[in-house]
């Protein structure tokens, strides 16, 4: 039954997200037109999204840690039987085709790359200027001087390391003594550091491997693996949680990060890439889901994919409204075994598992959005690094919730894994809103073909299966 409390919950925020998301566009504009703001008030603008920046990235370690090692570790016990085993290989095979169709949209159409047009001219005339300045004098009144000037001096290192060209503002004076210790700490202990705020150059890689290698031993080790797993699985309870109690925020944060980010902006350039980057994946998501899912469905199926589509409609247009495969997920239980007339026996391994680790949407999504990121940089990217985008694609969108905008809150796992200012993920966050519910989709698709795919490969071993096939999963 579907849990009504959540779903309005879910509406509330999605709302939430929808209000931050544009009303930091509009600010961003009325900012970015009032003219002579010097950086470090543009930064003020952006300062209550910067601490949003920095709790995800505070986050986003645990949660990718303990949901990897859980989700590899519950598979392995879940999977003694062959249709485990099928159900994990299309997981893995879809994410993988759905990261390559995103790297391949993302290098053809180079949103994110400053073609010579001349500049766009500027706005006409200039807004309401009390807005501006009343808007800064709340914020300017929100944070105290010095931690603002600190993380300031943080984020000028940073641009200048990544975009040395981007000197943000050559002529602020040396902040307050707090900042210089901060600073010469950060310079002392950054490479290899993890100091909480910033996860600089740690290897990700490394890290997604071992919690694989990981997982898949402790599941493997019986009684004794079982308290490892149960650790782990409250650690990804416990960080969900403070994850939940972020998204309460996310709202507030984004706007100001992206008033923030658009009026750094110094041309109306951005807003064609912006628009070009939703049409590469909008566009990826659309030929994955009707072109790539249909045809492997057809081929190891042999049935008419669309049909089994249009029998999911009620799941997919549920995710499309909440942006969250979990929370529809009793939705998509109901629409495979009843309109597509699935299996329950298979439904019960390949969705549950699916709708947490299956996200081709959001593998896509990540591919294209860091590959974006590196061009809006004109950071060039060597062949390693768009395998690493890959693998930490893959990786981010098995360890993201089924919640709304999880995909945005793993999305820093992959640009640290490149070296590229998770700060840019500001400008992307503008249209999250809308992105995130058709990826949503994906995912959603992606798992309800997986249960016809997975049933007909699974066709003897449901003979021999000894279960009822009325277990009813859905209301147990
Ligand atoms: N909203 C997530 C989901 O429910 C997907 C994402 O955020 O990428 O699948």
């Amino acid at each position: 039954s579907v849990d009504f409390r959540q779903l309005y919950v879910l509406c509330y925020v999605n709302l939430l997200e929808l209000l931050g998301q544009t009303s930091g566009i509009g600010i961003g504009v009325l900012v970015r037109e009032h003219g002579n703001l010097s950086t470090l008030d543009k930064f003020y603008f952006g300062f209550p999204g910067e601490i949003l920046m920095r709790m995800l990235k505070l986050v986003v370690l645990p949660l990718i840690i303990s949901s990897m090692i859980t989700g590899v570790a519950a598979l392995d016990s879940e999977v003694s039987g062959k249709i485990g085993v099928r159900a994990v290989v299309y997981y893995f095979c879809t994410t993988l085709i759905a990261v390559i169709l995103g790297i391949v949209m993302v290098m053809t159409i180079k949103p994110g790359m400053s073609h010579n047009s001349d500049e766009l001219d500027r706005k006409g005339d200039t807004p309401e200027v009390t807005t501006v300045d009343a808007m800064l004098d709340l914020v300017r009144n929100m944070f105290p001087e010095n931690l603002v000037q600190a993380c300031f001096q943080q984020y000028k290192t940073k641009r200048k390391e990544v975009v040395p060209s981007a000197d943000p503002d050559s002529n602020i004076t040396t902040a307050q003594p707090v900042t210089i210790v901060m600073t010469t700490a950060k310079n002392l202990t950054k490479q290899y550091t993890v100091v909480g705020m910033y996860s600089d150059g740690i290897n990700v890689l490394g890290l997604i491997i071992f919690c694989l290698v990981f997982g898949l031993v402790i599941g493997k080790m019986g009684e004794k693996g079982q308290i490892l797993i149960d650790f782990f699985d409250a650690l990804s309870d416990a960080t969900m949680k403070i994850v939940q109690i972020i998204m309460w925020y996310m709202p507030v944060g984004i706007l100001f990060l992206i008033a923030g980010k658009i009026a750094e902006v110094d041309d109306w350039e951005i807003f064609r890439k912006l628009g070009l980057y939703m049409a590469t994946v909008l566009s990826g998501l659309a030929i994955h889901s009707l072109l790539i899912l249909p045809l492997i469905f057809f081929i190891i199926v042999r049935k008419n994919p669309f049909r089994f589509a249009i029998g999911m409609s009620q799941a997919l247009l549920t995710a499309l409204m909440i942006s969250s495969s979990s929370a529809t997920l009793p939705v998509t239980f109901r629409c495979a075994e009843e309109n597509n007339k699935v299996d329950k026996r298979i439904t019960r391994f390949v969705l549950p598992v699916g709708a947490t680790i299956n996200m081709d949407g959001t593998a896509l999504y990540e591919a294209v959005a860091a590959i974006f990121i590196a061009q809006l940089n004109d950071y060039p990217l060597d062949i390693g690094q768009i395998i690493t985008i890959s693998v930490t694609a893959t990786a981010a969108s098995i360890g993201a919730a089924g919640v709304p905008q999880a995909g945005m809150v793993t999305m820093v796992i992959v640009l640290t894994a490149v070296g590229l200012p998770a700060n840019d993920v500001t400008l992307i966050m503008a249209v999250d809103w809308l992105l995130d519910r058709f990826r949503t989709m994906v995912n959603v698709l992606g798992d309800a073909y997986g249960t016809g795919i997975v049933e007909k490969l699974s066709k003897n071993e449901l003979e021999k299966m000894c279960l009822p096939s009325e277990v009813d999963i859905v209301n147990p």
